[in-house]
């Protein structure tokens, strides 16, 4: 599990190395990359990431899965929020090929023996599992049921949260936006977890003092890893890892590490894909979100 990238190519060389990529950047065969989205901005190499990464789901399909974050929704059209930062054209036809071919997907389940995972960007809040996905007890199902949002009712799945709605907090956040202290964790409170989480997109840990973040104090006791930037929180039913290793602008962390699954992964099914690529003055406008 790659958390958020941001747009630093090097450091994620650099790990894929470290987890047995060979000079060509070739992944072993019996290696599972799940990237939890936001590959791009922040940092200057966000074209030659997409490159790289459509490198992988063309030559490697089997050894990289890619979740689609906030950062890449805004060229689909489906989330919309001011950023400075574009990608060139030709990267951003590259991410709107990968959603409408099904190789960026929304979410993946990841079956182990003992626990299994619920993946995706920002982490699925108590109430969009329940109110929106109708509460699924198995993560296959809820994995499935967020894929389809994502590509037939993109507005749901890009629900937001107080990120895009002022100070609102929304602990029905949606997996693009959920904020992990404030919507993400406090949203399970007297909810059994149906299963872990992965999720990126942000941390309950500020990494630049390996505290809690203190715009948002989670709640919770956090247990982190500050060599890997990885945070897990205990919960009735399951924990929620956190693996955003919150790169800066300008420099990425000089110190952060995959998360590895404790069980080998059962990959997910074919998602069905949203179908033809559409020219991009027919990309829809961003919908509010209603239910
Ligand atoms: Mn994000």
């Amino acid at each position: 599990m790659i958390g958020d990238v941001s747009g630093h190519l090097e450091t994620l060389r650099e790990e894929l190395r470290r987890l047995g990529a060979n000079a060509d950047g070739r992944l072993p065969d019996d290696l599972v990359v799940v990237q939890v989205g936001d590959l791009v901005h922040r940092g200057p190499d966000s074209d030659q990431i997409v490159e790289l990464v459509d490198d992988y789901l063309s030559d490697q399909p089997d050894n990289w899965i890619q979740l689609m974050g906030n950062h890449e929704a805004l060229y689909l059209g489906t989330t919309t929020f001011r950023w400075p930062q574009r990608l060139s054209p030709r990267s951003a036809r590259t991410v709107r090929r990968w959603f409408y071919t099904g190789a960026m997907i929304g979410a993946v389940a990841i079956h182990g023996t003992d626990e299994s995972f619920l993946v995706t960007h920002a982490g699925l809040t108590g109430r969009f599992w329940h109110d929106v996905l109708g509460g699924p007890a198995d993560v296959g199902a809820a994995a499935d049921r967020l894929a389809t949002l994502a590509t037939h009712k993109p507005a749901v799945y890009a629900r937001p949260g107080h990120l895009l709605g002022g100070n609102r907090l929304n602990l029905g956040a949606g997996p693009l936006w959920a904020a992990a202290s404030s919507e993400l964790l406090p949203s399970w409170r007297g909810i059994e977890l149906p299963f872990s989480q992965v999720h990126g997109h942000g941390s309950p840990i500020d990494w630049s003092c390996n505290d809690l973040s203190t715009r948002s104090p989670a709640h919770h006791p956090v247990l982190i890893d500050p060599v890997a930037k990885h945070t897990s929180v205990e919960l009735p039913g399951g924990r929620i890892i956190g693996v955003d290793p919150d790169h800066g602008r300008l420099h990425p962390r000089q110190r952060w590490q995959a998360w590895l699954a404790p069980d080998p992964i059962t990959a997910p099914d074919p998602i069905t894909a949203p179908g033809q690529i559409p020219a991009p003055g027919q990309i829809p406008a961003p919908a509010r979100f209603t239910i």
